[in-house]
């Protein structure tokens, strides 16, 4: 298929540096085989993440020097007030630092009793932690499709509807707190949710009178796959498709970072419940900052206003997805399992099936993180047990349904001979598979503990 290249060119560079394999090896294991505790300038290609580590634009690098530093009523937060009402038909609007502080801000107002269910499809780690901070049970509610990777199925990250309306009926409506949805579904691969499943969502929650949640950090690229595999959209552009979706939902959380192509920044907005966003007010205030800037500077916001317009761009879109898809495609053809078909913002690699031959409890998809990170100086990260942590109550390590390795592309930052330098390390590894360790801890945090744990390969 004709794939047109990148519907921008280069302005500014920044230089990258490959250090020598024997000093990747030391930086390794400093880093205690965490590839969090690399320092960013050991790394070659940086595929951790895709959140805050787009390249703007030059619109976005202009509109920052309008940005309007006033610490009420910014003209800034207006332009980001219009863009929110403008792309979604939201009527209230909060800036965040970032995502989680979203989570921080709304989530204490959603949930009204210790022991209520916050039902999703998969929650992300940060989200799942906010609601737990809450006294609330966070439950995924994913299609089993989602863990079969080599199944093709066009909409992953859907919410099972027969399973979402058994639990609310078992635990009675008064137990759960809100629906949270998550587009598109980053733990399951960056898989989307379909309008039709949202629409099955809406009917159950309508019928049970729960309000819903958008966790809205890949809208655009979820709106994308909509129009590319749901029959009846290839004519809609990506702006009519986010404002169907989104007026089935009551309020959204927005991590900026991503699809709206900020280095820093969140949102919440509610469609038209003003008493939410006064009570939401009332808490950004003492955590994130006054109303009208909750913790992001006049030019952040001026940035974000221009970005949350880019990210619709189809032609865009069309690029970036196309670039995951190009990697991922490369890899199979190569006899690696990824999650399948691949996910708007990354491509996740099934390591469970890569390694079988390393257990669960010595996280397989972080030793090959560790691998790729020696054979090339590129840097994954690990979306499995060890993200996961034990059991609260037990202390058992719990086992994910799959081990993934996450690849994670910036947005307009790499070009796709970056992603042949992953592609070829990968299959090289590939090749001596069977050769690679599995880790244990020499220090476990007990929260979040993958970002600052240390490990060490078995039996060194
Ligand atoms: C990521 F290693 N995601 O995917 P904040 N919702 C969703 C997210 O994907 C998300 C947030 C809320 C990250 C950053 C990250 O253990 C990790 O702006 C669907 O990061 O606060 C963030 O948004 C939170 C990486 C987060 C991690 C936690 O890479």
């Amino acid at each position: 298929m004709f794939r047109k290249a990148e519907p921008y060119r280069i302005k500014m560079v920044e230089p990258l540096r490959m250090i020598s394999k024997e000093e990747r090896i030391s930086a390794l294991k400093e880093a205690g085989y965490n590839p969090f505790a690399l320092k960013a300038e050991d790394v070659y290609i940086d595929l951790l993440t895709d959140s805050g580590t787009g390249a703007m634009s030059d619109q976005q690098w202009s509109a920052l020097m309008l940005g309007d530093e006033s610490y009420a009523g910014s003209k800034s937060f207006y332009k980001v007030k219009d863009a929110v009402k403008d792309i979604f038909d939201y009527n209230y609007v909060i800036p965040t630092h970032q995502g989680r502080g979203a989570e921080q801000v709304l989530f204490p107002h959603l949930i009204k009793q210790k022991g209520q269910y916050v039902l999703g499809n998969m929650h992300f780690d940060t989200t799942m932690a906010w609601i737990e901070l809450n006294g609330a049970v966070p439950v995924n509610l994913v299609i089993q499709e989602a863990f079969d990777t080599d199944k093709e199925h066009p909409f992953k990250g859907n919410i099972d509807l027969e399973q979402l309306e058994r639990f609310i009926i078992d635990k009675g409506v008064e137990n759960i707190a809100f629906i949270n949805i998550t587009v598109t579904c980053n733990s399951a691969g960056g898989q989307p949710v379909s309008m039709e499943n949202v629409r099955g969502v809406k009917q159950i929650a309508v019928k049970y009178g729960i309000k819903i949640n958008f966790d809205s950090a890949r809208f655009a690229e979820n709106a994308y796959f909509i129009n590319q595999r749901e029959a009846g959209y290839a004519n809609k552009s990506i702006k009519e498709i986010v404002r169907e979706m989104y007026a089935m939902g009551d309020f959204l959380t927005m991590s900026a970072k991503k699809d709206a192509i900020v280095n820093m920044g969140g949102l919440i907005a509610m469609k038209e419940d003003a008493d939410l966003y006064a009570d939401a007010c009332a808490s950004c205030v003492p955590m994130e900052g006054f109303v009208t800037y909750g913790g992001l500077s006049g030019r952040d916001m001026e940035c974000l206003a221009v970005g949350l317009q880019e990210g619709l761009d189809v032609d865009y879109l069309e690029s970036r997805i196309g670039q995951v898809e190009y990697l991922g495609e490369e890899l199979r053809k190569r006899g690696i399992s990824i999650q399948w078909p691949v996910g708007g913002h990354a491509v996740f690699v099934d390591a469970g099936k890569f390694l079988p031959h390393i257990p669960a409890e010595q996280f397989p998809a972080q030793a090959l993180c560790n691998e790729l990170y020696i054979e090339s100086g590129v840097r994954p990260v690990e979306v499995g047990s060890l993200l996961l942590g034990r059991d609260p109550e037990t202390g058992i390590q719990k086992k994910a349904d799959v081990e993934f390795m996450r690849l994670a592309i910036p947005r307009r930052v790499y070009t796709d001979r970056h992603m042949d330098v992953v592609i070829d390390a990968l299959a090289k590894i590939w090749e001596r598979r069977d050769q690679i360790k599995g880790l244990e801890f020499t220090y476990e945090p007990k929260v979040l503990r993958h970002f600052l744990c240390r490990l060490k390969p078995i039996g060194e």
